[in-house]
């Protein structure tokens, strides 16, 4: 499974595990790379302090490489975007926004930057300004999305740009894998299927509405605030749903009652008051795992697929 991606990062497995503010720390990030992926550590909007200590801990759990994600509308992203440079990250992977300003201090740096586009325009932006591949992100994915589909945007970036292009959204086991490489992809970013992971330390109500998902059990909301989010359908899910379509509940209202939610649900498994960030695809994701086995099944399925 050489690729460019697996190349460009010096990993086995051209798989990169998503940047799931809150959730992806440490344990998580190591134990992916030491399964031969890309491990990744979300900066979300935590302190520098805090992402700095889990690079530490990180590193003593792996001798492999691994990348941290900046999430671009946190309010510390300068804080986060200097914190990678300083702890020598050899890969980034930035969501939420355009890293544009940035760019030229991490390119300096010698880092390498990938990040996650919601449309060919910003594809070919971010070309441009000298990153190392994309991750072109389907309205499939968990957390915030844009608006097309995996199956939709991954060619058409793919056409569009020369640097490699890592497909992301609604993959989760080699059938997805091996979509995505006749779309073009040198790679994927799996979130949803990491979640049900072994190493992944989220509140086991969290791990149990994942593995009890079915296909029409993620709902989009929030459009109408500009930051459309994929979560679970829980009660809160719906109330938050009901109240965007029916305008019982302003913009406003909306982003108070959203505000710390992802922790809620994280940390406390708080079904009331929690947002459970999750991809369409967790209807598929049955078994918790560890993450060793999760990344060679899909590879094995990957491979007896496009070796057929
Ligand atoms: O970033 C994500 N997923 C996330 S971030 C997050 S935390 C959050 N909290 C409150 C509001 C919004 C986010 C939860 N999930 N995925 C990567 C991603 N990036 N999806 C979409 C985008 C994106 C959107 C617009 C990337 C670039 C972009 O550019 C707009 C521009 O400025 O050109």
């Amino acid at each position: 499974m050489n690729t460019k991606i697996t190349e460009l990062l010096g990993i086995k497995y051209p798989i990169l595990q998503g940047g799931m503010a809150w959730i992806a720390e440490s344990t998580l990030a190591a134990a992916v790379s030491n399964a031969g992926g890309a491990g990744i550590i979300a900066g979300g909007s935590a302190p520098a302090e805090v992402i700095k200590e889990e690079i530490r801990k990180a590193k003593a759990l792996t001798d492999k490489p691994f990348g941290v994600n900046i999430m671009l509308m946190a309010p510390n992203a300068d804080d986060l975007a200097q914190l990678v440079i300083d702890e020598k990250i050899p890969f980034i992977t930035t969501g939420a926004g355009n890293p544009g300003k940035y760019m030229e201090k991490w390119l300096e740096a010698g880092i390498k930057v990938i990040p996650v586009v919601p449309s060919v325009a910003l594809a070919k932006r971010m070309e441009r300004a000298g990153a190392a591949a994309v991750i072109a992100e389907g309205t499939e994915s968990g957390g915030h999305i844009g608006e097309n589909t995996t199956m939709c945007l991954v060619p058409q970036v793919v056409d569009a740009v020369n640097i490699p292009v890592i497909a992301a959204g609604g993959i989760a086991d080699g059938r997805g894998i091996a979509a995505s490489f006749m779309l073009g992809a040198e790679g994927v970013q799996v979130g949803t299927r990491f979640l049900a992971c072994e190493e992944c330390k989220i509140h086991p109500t969290y791990k149990e509405l994942v593995i009890d998902a079915k296909d029409t059990d993620s709902v989009v909301t929030g459009r109408y605030t500009g930051h459309p989010c994929r979560n679970v359908k829980t009660k809160f899910a719906k109330r938050l749903a009901t109240g965007e379509k029916d305008g019982t509940l302003t913009p406003d209202e909306f982003e108070q009652l959203t505000v710390g939610a992802l922790r809620k649900a994280v940390q406390d498994g708080n079904l009331d008051e929690g947002s459970f960030l999750c991809g369409a695809i967790a209807g598929m994701v049955n078994e918790v795992k560890p993450a060793k086995e999760i990344v060679e099944e899909m590879f094995a399925g990957a491979e007896k697929l496009l070796n057929k």
